[in-house]
């Protein structure tokens, strides 16, 4: 094995303007308080935190703002300072994990590893767990919100055109993204992902095939096309349930059984080589549960079996 690819880099984003709610810039630090970085370093890797990303002394640009992207300025100082640095990481050999953040975080990190994977002549792949699309642009979006026109962005969707600035803009094709999980679509959003003919495991599906029929189809595809894969993982892809802390949680999402399936199957690929975490809110989290959840299924994702488990410090003692 590839000795670079056991070592992993931590970089957080601590942005909240992109969602309508407001705490997810408290993301990082509430993944790295659930043991985000002893639980990879646990599984073998050489891990690096290079901290959270700083946009002090990123120059603003003077394109003139959609007027529907709230907060456009902002996540144009974001986008550009991540893409960059994405970059940068995505080139060192390292697997990036990005914390966020809400999911206006993609649109830097995945345009930075998209541009280095291009560069090495490798298909990059985009599996986007999530209860939303994301698939929205300045066009088509109710909200404003930009977190819900991260995936459109990537995939070279018109209206954002100028928010890299100089930054060097990487598009993945509409069939490089798989969405998967999701239960909530606008009806502009839903019209162009058919138009593009985006490939959309939704839970209807996930009820009727099972998430292991389901994602081995995209391990699969990313295979025969001898391609890589990042994982951008929206904690609201998770049932509210199992996941309170996030601001726009929809009923009916996966389970810890098959959110848990999900990711140690993306393990066993071996495809995995770059990652997100957004959407995370502690502000609205109930005593941490939703950060240790998330960073539960990142131990599965990087190779902790099931088996491995310890038994729970509550377990019933024996009788002495
Ligand atoms: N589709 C809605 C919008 O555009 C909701 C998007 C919500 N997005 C996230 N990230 N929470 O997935 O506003
Ligand atoms: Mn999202
Ligand atoms: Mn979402
Ligand atoms: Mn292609």
């Amino acid at each position: 094995a590839d000795a670079s690819l056991k070592k992993i880099a931590i970089l957080g984003a601590p942005i909240d303007i992109g969602a309508s709610q407001r705490g997810t810039l408290m993301g990082p630090a509430a993944l790295r308080t659930a043991g985000l970085l002893t639980l990879l370093d646990g599984l073998g890797f050489e891990v690096n935190d290079y901290g959270d990303i700083a946009i002090g002394d990123v120059a603003d640009l003077a394109d003139p703002p959609p007027d529907t992207a709230r907060h456009y300025r902002e996540i144009q100082r974001w986008s550009r300072a991540l893409s960059a640095r994405s970059y940068e990481l995505a080139r060192s050999g390292a697997i990036p994990i990005y914390l966020g953040g809400d999911h206006t975080l993609s649109m830097g990190s995945v345009n930075g590893i998209a541009r280095h994977w291009h560069e090495s002549g490798r298909e990059l792949f985009v599996l986007w767990l999530d209860a939303h699309a994301d698939y929205n642009t300045p066009a088509t979006t109710i909200s404003g919100n930009m977190h819900g026109m991260s995936a459109a962005f990537l995939c070279g969707e018109p209206g954002l055109d100028g928010l890299l600035g100089g930054e060097p803009r990487a598009p993945i094709e509409p069939d490089q993204l798989e969405l998967f999980g999701t239960r909530s679509i606008d009806k502009l959003e839903k019209d162009l992902l058919r138009e593009r003919r985006i490939s959309v495991a939704d839970m209807r599906q996930i009820d009727e095939f099972g998430v292991g029929v389901l994602i081995r189809r995209v391990i699969d595809k990313v295979k025969a096309r001898g391609g890589v894969l990042h994982v951008s993982f929206d904690v609201d892809f998770l049932d509210p349930s199992l996941a309170p802390g996030v601001g726009t949680t929809v009923p009916g999402g996966a389970t810890y059984r098959e959110a848990h399936l999900v990711m140690e199957m993306l393990h066993d690929s071996g495809l995995v080589r770059s990652v997100d975490i957004v959407e995370l809110n502690p502000f609205l989290d109930e005593r941490g549960r939703t950060a240790r959840t998330a960073v539960e299924l990142i131990g599965s994702l990087f190779g902790q079996q099931i088996t491995d488990r310890p038994t729970p410090s509550n377990a019933i003692e024996p009788d002495g």
